[in-house]
């Protein structure tokens, strides 16, 4: 282990091995995706809601498509580390925010502990040490069909999303195969206070997405809180996103 990860690691006080963590292997064996519910102690509280509610930028994010800078249909913020995506630099903050430090040392804690690292990652000095939030509205605020291929990752390390709020539907489905056939597609509800993980080769093979619904059925605001793997830089990436 690196000191990078030795250091970061050092203050953990809390155990997360009561989190039960369910697992779906995906149709290509090398990819999964896995969902928890938050232990009780992690939960954010209305409050705590409230409070990161309150912090999303005024503007929406931009991204870059044929050439041209458009809005994303949601807000968010980098922070730790500045990410590149769909052609722009995605400037970081630092972590401000309290249940997000706490949230951040949790899924670093949760991933040693259940041994989500494999020993090549480790070696690499692999942490979470970027954090991406979403602040969704309602149905009508959504991300399109995208992977994270991006070159800023440690390779294959899993990629969490922590839900909050509204249930909201997240879609993963192969990227086409040669013959242009769809060969997988799964609808995951993801309720307030979970987790839902993606690793493996999970960005290589399958895109994921978070749908625009009707604002009759979807009508409260969802926050996710996004964790990555950046080696320590802060461009190189390969993200293909068009929203
Ligand atoms: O909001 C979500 O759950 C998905 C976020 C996402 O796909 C991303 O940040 O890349």
């Amino acid at each position: 282990m690196s000191n990078y990860t030795t250091q970061h690691h050092q203050n953990y006080t809390r155990m997360a091995t009561e989190t039960t963590i369910f697992t779906t292997l995906l149709p290509d064996g090398r990819s999964y995706y896995a969902y928890a519910d938050l232990p009780s102690e992690m939960c954010m509280t209305e409050e705590e809601f409230k409070t990161l509610w309150s912090e999303h930028p005024l503007e929406y994010g931009k991204v870059m498509n044929h050439g041209k800078v458009h809005d994303t249909p949601r807000w968010q913020k980098s922070y730790g580390l500045g990410y590149y995506f769909s052609g722009l630099m995605h400037e970081a903050d630092p972590i401000s925010n309290d249940y997000v430090k706490r949230l951040l040392a949790y899924v670093n804690e949760l991933t040693l502990e259940k041994g989500m690292f494999s020993q090549k990652q480790i070696d690499a000095g692999a942490v979470y040490n970027q954090v991406l939030v979403n602040w969704y509205k309602d149905g009508d605020h959504c991300i399109g069909k995208h992977s994270d291929d991006e070159g800023q990752l440690h390779e294959n390390t899993p990629i969490y999303t922590v839900s909050f709020g509204q249930t909201r539907d997240f879609v993963v489905e192969s990227k086409k195969n040669k013959k242009g056939n769809e060969v997988y597609r799964k609808v995951i509800p993801v309720k307030n206070n979970t987790l839902l993980i993606m690793g493996g080769e999970m960005q290589k093979h399958y895109y994921h997405s978070v749908p625009r619904r009707t604002t009759k059925k979807v009508k409260s605001p969802r926050i996710s809180i996004t964790f990555r793997c950046f080696k320590h830089q802060e461009v190189g990436s390969k993200r293909k996103r068009n929203n």
